[in-house]
């Protein structure tokens, strides 16, 4: 089992086939943020745009779980145990609303990473309370359009509060741009998970690049 370090958080890559540009594939775009030098990738397949059959989602697991291993960056899947288990993930991420958290740790402890979704304080205070989780993702920060039911943006400000409250590493999700980086990191949040930023950027390199100099806090 990969032990967990913060600064994997730094440029964290999310992506399903409902985020691939026209012309590219979900492999290609991952290798080439692979070949950036991202931290992290999680396979999120999700939502009414995902183009993926059901049949086809263990043997895509598999490849870009595989090219990861080729680049030592760590897999996580979202919201899925099963898949996570079958492929040997090196981590899984839960949502609010997603298979409950309690019941994942006990599930994948000792096995894989856990992330939680926690963007108010009060979820923040439950989920301290709750051991073998090993960071939060909060968000929407800025407005998104890569979710359709993303919650209200709760802002740098917002973030900044969840930060000053935990003592366990945060990653800032939602609207992040290769501008407001500086400003998400000083608000001493460990990093920035994101989709289009990357998935629609005309030079990976670059975005890649941008978030692995933020100054973040690990
Ligand atoms: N959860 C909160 S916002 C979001 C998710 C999955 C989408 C982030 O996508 P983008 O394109 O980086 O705003
Ligand atoms: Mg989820």
């Amino acid at each position: 089992m990969q032990k967990f370090n913060s600064q994997l958080l730094r440029a964290y890559f999310i992506c399903g086939s409902q985020d691939v540009p026209a012309g590219k594939t979900l492999p290609g775009l991952v290798e080439e943020a692979l070949k950036a030098g991202i931290t992290a990738y999680q396979f999120r397949d999700k939502g009414p745009r995902s183009t993926l059959a059901a049949a086809a989602r263990l043997p895509l697991a598999r490849q870009l779980h595989g090219l990861c291993q080729q680049y030592h960056v760590p897999f996580f899947v979202d919201d899925d145990v099963d898949l996570a288990q079958a492929i040997g993930a090196e981590g899984i991420h839960v949502g609010q609303s997603d298979e409950a958290i309690k019941q994942v740790v006990a599930a994948v402890h000792e096995q894989m990473m856990v992330g939680y979704s926690c963007s108010t304080l009060a979820e923040i205070i439950q989920g301290d309370h709750i051991g073998g989780i090993d960071y939060y993702g909060s968000g929407p920060i800025f407005a998104t359009q890569s979710k359709d039911d993303a919650d209200p943006e709760i802002g740098l400000s917002g973030l900044t509060q969840l930060v000053e409250q935990t003592n366990r590493p945060i990653v800032a999700i939602g609207g992040i741009t290769v501008e407001s980086l500086p400003a998400i990191a000083q608000t001493g949040a460990a990093g920035a998970s994101v989709i289009s930023m990357i998935a629609s950027s005309t030079n990976i390199k670059q975005t890649v690049q941008a978030m692995l100099a933020a100054p973040w806090n690990n």
